[in-house]
């Protein structure tokens, strides 16, 4: 097999765990949506979980959903036989890093757990089936670049990059990546692995920086920057990840890992001034200020890591994949769709997040 040339059909139907998430809704919007590939959605529906960002798809006969917890094994394997998926994509995860400072145990047993006992769930329903499909199946587990730690002013992650978590829940990530390679070297599980920068866009929970700051600054709210916004992250498009998704379940070679970013570097303060910016050109404030008056600089995070970077070369060249957006053009419709889909992000505000600080000992400021 040379690389990029997998000669491998493309899976007919994925079983998608945390589908009712921000990536994994983005995935099975693409996947049924565009490449009219079956998806069976399994998620146990926790608090960030939103089944209304699939209503694009959800009334077509290639979409089925099974409220189901990973960490339930019997119930993993029933709807394994029930649906027999020839592709699993695993984004089932607790995954903001305040929360996991505030309450670690929900992320080892979610991410850890989890991730062990679908493997083990997978691994039965691969070893029971005929050979020919057998050949066939694979488990593409997504993972975050916060498994690499914290980067300087200089570099960035590519695949051989030393593991290095430092937070709880880049820590639970980490640990699920190793079982997931641990059982395709042990097992012969055929696994693919991907680690992702920070995605935005639409229907991204609120408790996340880029959502957060387009909400509030909305509703005439304070914008939290923790400590100076000095902090860096590499912005990927959420619809461009689930593009390179795709391709890696697809195409990618088995056993590998590939990273995925945006190639799009922004330091916190700025990605805050550019949502201001776009808030004042698409929606003024009545008082005619900018809502960039609104920003105020709090606590830091706890361990905050300074710079995420993400080399993506090895997915460009194998798989040809390139972001389509650029974190202007991705920002845009994102603060766009945010504008349009109050009733979305209301619901939320309502019941389930208020937009309160996490992760801190300090007593919110807002
Ligand atoms: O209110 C805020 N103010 C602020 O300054 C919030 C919520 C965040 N921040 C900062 C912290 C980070 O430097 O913004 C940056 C982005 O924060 P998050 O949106 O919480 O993302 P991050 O911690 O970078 O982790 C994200 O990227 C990797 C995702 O949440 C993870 O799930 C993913 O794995």
């Amino acid at each position: 097999m040379t690389p990029g040339d997998s000669g491998m059909m493309p899976p007919s139907k994925v079983l998608v765990t945390g589908g009712a998430g921000f990536i994994g809704s983005a995935v099975i919007r693409l996947l049924v949506g565009e490449i009219g590939c079956a998806v069976v959605n399994v998620d146990k529906l926790t608090y960030a979980a939103n089944p209304s960002s699939l209503a694009p798809i959800d009334h077509s006969p290639l979409y089925a959903f099974e409220q189901v917890d990973i960490c339930d094994r019997t119930a993993i394997a029933a709807v394994l036989q029930k649906h027999q998926p020839d592709a699993i994509m695993h984004l089932a995860a607790e995954s903001h890093v305040d929360r996991s400072i505030d309450g670690p145990g929900d992320f080892i047993q979610s991410n850890i757990v989890g991730t062990y006992t679908l493997l083990e769930a997978v691994r039965g329903y691969w070893m029971e089936m005929p050979e020919e499909s057998r050949s066939r199946l694979r488990f593409h587990h997504i993972s975050t670049d916060e498994v690499f730690g914290s980067l300087g002013t200089e570099g960035a992650f590519t695949e051989e990059t030393r593991y290095d978590p430092r937070s709880p829940y880049s820590a639970s990530k980490a640990s699920s990546d190793h079982l997931v390679r641990a059982w395709h070297e042990t097992y012969g599980l055929p696994v693919v692995l991907s680690n992702c920068s920070n995605n935005y866009g639409p229907y991204h929970f609120p408790e996340k920086l880029i959502p957060l700051m387009i909400i509030k600054g909305i509703r005439g709210e304070p914008l939290p920057v923790y400590g100076k916004g000095e902090n860096i992250r590499d912005w990927l498009y959420v619809d461009d990840h689930a593009r390179a998704l795709w391709a890696i379940l697809s195409k990618g070679r088995t056993g590998e890992s590939y990273n995925v970013g945006g190639d799009d570097e922004v330091p916190n303060i700025e990605v805050v001034a550019r949502v201001c910016a776009l808030l004042d050109a698409l929606t003024p404030r009545a008082d005619g200020v900018s809502h960039d008056q609104q920003i105020t600089f709090v606590q830091d995070r706890p361990g905050h890591d300074f710079r995420y970077a993400i080399d993506a070369t090895k997915l460009t060249r194998e798989l040809g994949w390139s972001p389509r957006e650029t974190f202007e053009t991705g920002l845009r419709k994102t603060v766009t769709w945010y504008l349009e889909n109050n009733d979305w992000w209301e619901r939320i505000l309502d019941g389930r997040y208020a937009g309160q600080r996490l992760g801190s000992t300090e007593t919110s400021s807002d």
